[in-house]
């Protein structure tokens, strides 16, 4: 089974939260059990213990074997995240205090990330000051953007739609408000989008949207 990054991430985090919510019920139980079982009123004289192999042999397997399960499942899925298919499309993506900036490859520039849907999408991202890091929470995204340091991410999107994009590394005054979108359109229609803006040479987004009639509450926000 071909898992994406979305549901690798998911399933990778219930598993861990499985795992560690199973080992709460069970220690919780355990003690619980022991409180009564061996309390002072049951047992006035302590009992000198000596060790079990069986017992020690035990509390080791079992959480290395838990601990394997979990890095394999975390390593897969931070290798995926990082070998991007080689026919995606690029988008260079500029931090700055505070907004985001997007630049095609035909040079087209823009405050939204319009992609096509059902395409593999990567990311080169660059800052032009401090450190920042771009989140996309709706893809599972989410990598550090450093001054002087190249970094990349991709993602797919599944479908149409406006996701919500973060900055995650406290750059400043307005960190918080340091937001942008990704709109994700059906193949023409970002097509169309491309051709125009590369036409209209302009970075407002609000211009080249009118061009498209992308009405923005015809596009739900994830
Ligand atoms: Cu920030």
């Amino acid at each position: 089974m071909k898992l994406d990054i979305v549901r690798q991430t998911d399933l990778t985090f219930i598993i861990i939260v499985g795992i560690s919510f199973l080992l709460l019920a069970l220690v919780s139980a355990v003690m619980f059990y022991f409180m009564f079982r061996y309390s002072r009123k049951k047992n006035p004289v302590a009992t000198d213990i000596t060790g079990n192999t069986t017992l020690e042999i035990l509390w080791t397997a079992i959480p290395v074997l838990l601990v394997l399960v979990m890095f394999y499942f975390g390593y897969s899925g931070f290798k995926m995240m990082r070998n991007a298919p080689t026919d995606a499309m690029n988008v260079k993506v500029t931090g700055r205090m505070w907004a985001w900036s997007y630049e095609y490859e035909n040079g087209v520039k823009a405050d939204t990330l319009f992609v096509p849907v059902g395409k593999s999408i990567k990311l080169e991202l660059n800052s032009a000051d401090v450190a920042h890091s771009f989140y996309v929470p709706a893809f599972r995204v989410k990598e550090d953007v450093i001054p002087g340091r190249k970094n990349y991410m991709w993602f797919e999107p599944k479908e149409e739609g406006k996701y919500n994009v973060e900055c995650a590394e406290y750059c400043g005054l307005s960190h918080a408000y340091m937001l942008s979108l990704v709109v994700a359109l059906p193949q023409e229609k970002f097509d169309s989008w491309l051709l125009n803006a590369k036409t209209l040479q302009t970075t407002d987004t609000a211009k080249t949207k009118d061009t498209l009639n992308i009405k923005q509450d015809s596009i739900k926000t994830k």
